[in-house]
């Protein structure tokens, strides 16, 4: 996309101007969350507005990179030029209005960011996705949301295509590649030509901003809907304290896109602050890449897995001079203490962990100048009272292990998800008496220190993904091979847990090369869902532990698995 290609644009129609110290008082409690609230109008601008006066310093808010030589630098005037011109590409040949949902299935590209702007911008729901998703996954997720449109890059249409005849909802695919296809509108071509007048829609506090999808131990993933408040005020505490951000700032944080780690990493805490986002579209993963990255760029603030850095360490971080890296966070899996002291010694930086969940983003963190207790995940994070319960939503005393859980009192939480869409079941099932339960068990310490111990039910946390068994066992069950299979986590040293099955085998196939077999059950769950949810082990067995009334005990083979009796 380059450089903008119109004469820089005053904002559209100004909102309200919300300082940072109003979306702090929201977030501490001091200040009511105000009735309307639109990120791009009133923080994106606004910084546009400080580029212009001097208030922030000449520098880009996306710096985007592609690794074979091409580069995006775009200030938050340009962006919200682009992103202008983006809204009225979804709004006008795309069709789409105000609350219609949008899958978007884009790898690290810079239109990913202009995509997301521009549906806050129209009031549409932004829906991402991986585009490690398959066919499958993706038809689940368009029938499920009633999505009216889609953005996909090329690497995902063939996926789309096999499936869209099954969408009735579906009125609009836009493709994001230098090629035109047959059967989708051409982003690029249109944003060439797309008026850059755009004033953002006046979006209320509370209206469906985002929908992200989530697995649980049953069925398939779930639809955890944010509010436009919920992720754009909702991370203005965590973006200066957890992440320490200022417009001298730049951040790279690797997630995928699909995650809404990508969302408070690479979108909203640092553009709260007035950061630098910074992105290396790596095709593939390679930690000699991300090592060189830190060597090459002003990155200040780095963000990735757990297992990022436990494959970080093997490596030789003393051969390496990183240009100005200084603060480094981590999150989505729980970190060894070996690994963050590893780390330290090598670098000479702390590792900050942070813990957080989909539905309502950062819980605990270790907030920068806060002492770390090794292992720990830190203290609980504004706006949320953190407190560990029992089965009957009682606080439990510091030292007793129980589910972790925050408070819904005096309020449900504006950060919160508003509900698992057409689920009110799964919704409920979230509250137990004055708490929303997180499904993860730990402990709290006499200094109010949480330790992470694990999750309440059958859902596995790996390289930073949490997989529900249900979808790998309902993959596996379509191979004929299998009669039946049992899924659960098995310990790892740098994915900190795998997923492992165990499989029945149906008669045809119990001679066969049990290697063989394996690869080849890993390749067909690859195929038929997200790659990253495939076995990374697989045991044959004659036969799984039920109960009395046939239901898999997965918790025996996991405390077989973890050596626990
Ligand atoms: O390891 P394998 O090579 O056997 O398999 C890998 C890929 O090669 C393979 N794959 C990917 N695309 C494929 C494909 N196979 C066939 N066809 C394709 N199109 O599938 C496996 C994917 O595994 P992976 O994603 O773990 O890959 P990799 O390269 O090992 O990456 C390692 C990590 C650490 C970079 C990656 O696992 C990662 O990014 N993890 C972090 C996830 C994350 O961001 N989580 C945050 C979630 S949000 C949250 O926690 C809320 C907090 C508030």
């Amino acid at each position: 996309l380059g450089r903008p290609v119109c004469r820089p644009l005053h904002a559209g129609p100004r909102l309200r101007a919300l300082s940072l110290a109003d979306c702090e008082a929201v977030n501490r409690g001091d200040r009511p969350l105000p009735e309307r609230f639109n990120f791009a109008g009133d923080v994106l601008d606004q910084w546009a507005r400080k580029e212009e006066t001097g208030e922030r310093p000449a520098r880009p808010a996306l710096w985007w990179v592609s690794g074979q030589g091409a580069e995006v630098k775009w200030s938050f005037g340009e962006l919200g030029i682009l992103s202008r011109k983006a809204a009225n590409v979804l709004a006008q040949p795309g069709g789409l209005a105000r609350g219609d949902r949008v899958a978007v299935i884009l790898p690290r590209v810079p239109e990913w960011w202009l995509v997301n702007v521009a549906c806050m911008r129209t009031g549409l729901v932004f829906m991402p996705g991986t585009t490690q998703l398959t066919a499958k996954d993706i038809l689940y997720r368009l029938r499920a949301s009633k999505a009216r449109g889609l953005v996909a890059s090329e690497e995902v249409a063939p996926a789309v295509e096999a499936v869209v005849s099954e969408c009735p909802d579906l009125k609009t695919k836009l493709l994001v590649s230098p090629r035109s296809r047959p059967g989708w509108l051409s982003f690029q071509e249109l944003f060439q030509c797309a008026s850059a007048e755009h004033g953002p829609v006046d979006t209320g506090s509370r209206e469906p901003a985002a929908i992200y999808f989530t697995s649980g131990t049953t069925g398939s993933p779930k639809m955890a809907q944010h509010s436009h408040s919920s992720l754009g005020i909702g991370y203005t505490l965590c973006g200066r304290h957890w992440l320490d951000l200022k417009p001298s700032d730049t951040i790279w944080n690797l997630s995928d896109t699909g995650w809404i780690k990508a969302a408070i990493g690479s979108v909203f805490a640092p553009w709260l602050q007035g950061a630098c986002v910074f992105v290396h579209q790596m095709a593939q993963f390679d930690p000699d890449t991300l090592l060189d990255t830190l060597t090459t760029y002003p990155i200040t603030t780095l963000c990735c897995a757990p297992t990022v850095y436990r494959m970080l360490v093997q490596k030789d971080l003393e051969r390496y001079q990183f240009l100005q890296l200084r603060h480094c966070l981590t999150g989505g899996e729980p970190l060894n203490a070996e690994v963050r002291e590893q780390w330290k010694r090598q670098t000479g930086l702390d590792l900050h962990e942070g813990y957080g969940q989909t539905e309502v983003g950062i819980i605990c963190a270790n907030l920068k100048g806060q002492d770390i207790k090794p292992g720990s995940m830190g203290k609980g994070v504004l706006p949320y009272d953190v407190q560990i319960i029992d089965e009957n939503g009682n606080i439990l005393p510091a030292g007793e292990e129980g589910e972790i859980a925050l408070s819904l009192k005096p309020a449900r939480p504006f950060s919160f998800f508003s509900e698992y869409v057409d689920n009110p079941g799964k919704t409920a099932a979230t509250e137990r008496g004055a708490f929303y339960v997180t499904g993860d068990r730990g402990v709290r310490d006499s200094d109010g220190y949480f330790w992470f111990v694990g999750r309440a039910d059958d859902v596995i946390i790996t390289s930073g993904y949490r997989i529900g068994p249900f979808e790998v066992e309902s993959a596996l069950i379509e191979h004929p091979a299998v009669v039946e299979s049992a899924v659960v986590s098995s310990p790892d040293p740098v994915r900190g847990e795998v997923v492992k099955a165990f499989v029945v085998l149906s008669a045809p196939f119990k001679s066969s090369d049990p290697k063989q077999l394996t690869r080849e059950l890993q390749e067909h769950v690859k195929n038929v869902t997200a790659p990253y949810k495939y076995p990374r082990k697989v045991e044959f067995v004659e036969q799984l532990p039920k109960t009395i009334t046939g239901k898999i005990k997965r918790n025996v083979l996991r405390d077989q698995e973890w050596g626990r009796t």
